[in-house]
């Protein structure tokens, strides 16, 4: 029994976890072991009945001694457990656990950038809907569904009338009905149309409308916003044209085509003969502003239709659109915010 005492002394004494202490309880004084079944494994015919008193004794003293050696082994095992929990010690040359940024895509650090150069010029953000319908997208914007104008426009019919928003400008006459005049706001988001996907065209893609009513807004008005966006966006001289282009729900109607910034004007896949359609604009058609609510004697506006993800991509010299919604993140990690 001695030898068993001195066995179990020289186990706890190699334990350091409360688990191995709990091991050792087991292969002692459980069920099965060594200590329980040591009555079990004596031959008592063989002993006197002094002799069996005295085994029972020490049978009796040795658990007892056991339990308590067992207890102490586990009571400093969880107490250093507890203390290497307190005083867990930082070494702060060891390298830090490799954290994985997310960054913003291209396009909407684009419209952050949009929203803010707008912002201070007054102008409030808004959202429409995604899902509209054919009367905001197209009938309130002069475009009844006989008009050839609606061929412009690749459209996914949804059932009840409903559209995937072609373009942002459906919400023009939305915002006149909210808000009346006067009125400067835009609206950035998604825009979806049925066409064959080349460097420069996606079936899924953002715009930025923009609309501004007032009285006496002349296209002197319209043309120094847009001055002023192409300079803050791109803090340099761009080089711009300005040529008569065809909406229904403007007149007069213009297109602002940006020098391309990938090919310096050369002509490339993304632009073609040099240049791209980036901003659509012009004063606002009499009819809409009475769709509207508005009085066109009174009040008068303009309306413009930024091509967000081409921006984005001349911005951040992409040279095929596809990119941009092909959730590679490999690509969208080269882009840092510009803020
Ligand atoms: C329009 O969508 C008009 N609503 C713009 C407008 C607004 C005109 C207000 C007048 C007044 P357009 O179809 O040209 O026009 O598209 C506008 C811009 O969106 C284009 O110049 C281009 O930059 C971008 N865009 C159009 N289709 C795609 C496409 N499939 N993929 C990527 N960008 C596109």
């Amino acid at each position: 029994m001695q030898d068993l005492m001195e066995q179990l002394s020289q186990d706890l004494h190699a334990a350091t976890t409360a688990d191995q202490v709990e091991q050792i309880r087991i292969a002692y004084l459980g069920r099965k072991g060594t200590i329980t079944t040591l009555a079990k494994n004596t031959d008592f015919s063989t002993l006197s009945p002094e002799e069996k008193k005295e085994f029972g004794q020490k049978l009796n003293d040795l658990k007892n001694r056991a339990t308590t050696e067992i207890n102490k082994a586990m009571e400093s095992a969880k107490r250093s457990l507890l203390t290497k929990r307190k005083t867990r010690e930082i070494d702060l040359t060891a390298p830090g656990n490799d954290r994985r940024l997310g960054t913003l895509h291209p396009i909407t650090m684009t419209q952050m950038e949009i929203e803010d150069i707008f912002e201070g010029m007054g102008f409030s953000v808004l959202a429409g809907p995604e899902v509209e319908s054919e009367y905001f997208c197209f009938e309130a914007l002069n475009i009844p569904s006989d008009h050839p104008a609606r061929d412009m426009q690749d459209t996914f019919w949804l059932k009840n009338n409903l559209v995937l928003r072609t373009h942002t400008s459906a919400n023009q006459v939305r915002t006149l009905k909210r808000f009346g005049a006067p009125v400067r706001a835009i609206f950035p988001g998604r825009c979806f149309r049925y066409e064959a996907v080349d460097p420069s065209h996606e079936n899924t893609f953002y715009q930025c409308e923009g609309l501004v009513v007032d009285e006496n807004i002349s296209v002197a008005n319209l043309i120094a916003v847009m001055k002023t966006i192409l300079s803050e966006v791109f803090r340099r001289d761009v080089k711009v044209r300005l040529r008569p282009g065809f909406f229904p729900f403007v007149e007069p109607g213009f297109e602002l085509d940006l020098n391309c910034l990938l090919c310096g004007g050369k002509g490339c896949p993304t632009c073609g003969d040099g240049w791209i359609e980036l901003i659509p604009c012009g004063l606002i058609h009499p009819e809409v502003l009475r769709h509207g609510g508005i009085d066109p004697e009174k009040y008068s506006g303009f309306a413009f239709g930024i091509g967000l993800t081409r921006l984005a991509m001349m911005k951040y010299g992409i040279r095929d659109i596809r990119y941009l919604n092909a959730g590679d993140l490999r690509f969208n990690e080269q882009f840092l915010p510009i803020f």
